[in-house]
Order: C-alpha cells, then structure tokens, then sequence
C-alpha cells in the first residue's frame, strides 16, 4: 500500500513539472517580437529591428525586388551593412529605419560596423 502511494506522488511529480516544462517551452516559442527567422516563404516586403544589439530576425526570406525596413529600436546608431558592400545604411538614428531593395537573387550577409560584436543577420532573396 505504502509502495502504490509512492508511485502515486512520484507519477503526479512527472506529470507536473513535465506541465511546467511545457508551459515554459510554449512561452518562449510564442515571443513574437523576437523570431529568429522570418518563415521559410519569401516575401515581397518584410520589416526587421535592431534591438538589444541583435538584427531580428535573424533570417529573412525575401523574394527578388523585395524590400526590407529596418527600424532601430536601441537607445545607440547602429548600421546594415553587406558585408561584401553591396551596401550600407550608414548610422541609423535611434528610432530611424532603413529600407532597402534586394534586386538579385542571393545571400546577403550583413553586419553593424558600429559594433563589432554584434551577431551577423542574412537576408536571403529568392523564388
Ligand atoms: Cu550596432
């Protein structure tokens, strides 16, 4: 008896914290303001920030002719900048954004000259 009533606490156990284990993956995936990726389906137009010195998302996927605003949502400039200089915005003010237009197909890779530490984000253009 004493045996059964163990199991019984032991398996209401499991089952609870898997539950809050749950809720917290669930809470996480759900934080839209903060995707890692745009989605796998190109799109015509697609916006971006700069916040807490990171481009979110991370990867965009763009179709050839879209274009892509960024909005710099920290409290310092930062840049957009191909790191094979196809581009650049220059600063962008606190607040400010940058649009550009990807005419070609391909894989941008862009960075913040301003902060060198700051992850690098890819803008990928395709059908
Ligand atoms: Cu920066």
């Amino acid at each position: 008896m004493e045996n059964i009533k163990r199991k019984i606490i032991y398996l209401t156990l499991i089952i609870l914290s898997g539950t809050l284990l749950f809720y917290g993956c669930g809470k996480s995936m759900n934080n839209s303001t903060n995707p890692t990726t745009s989605g796998t389906t190109p799109v015509a137009a697609a916006s971006a920030t700069i916040q807490n010195f990171a481009f979110s998302p991370a990867v965009i996927h763009l179709l050839p002719g879209g274009t892509v605003t960024w909005t710099n949502k920290d409290a310092t400039a930062h840049t957009v900048t191909d790191v094979n200089g196809g581009f650049d915005s220059g600063n962008i003010a606190v607040d400010a954004t940058f649009v550009h237009t990807f005419a070609t197909a391909g894989t941008y890779t862009y960075k913040c000259t301003i902060h060198s530490m700051m992850a690098t984000a890819t803008v990928i253009v395709g059908n």
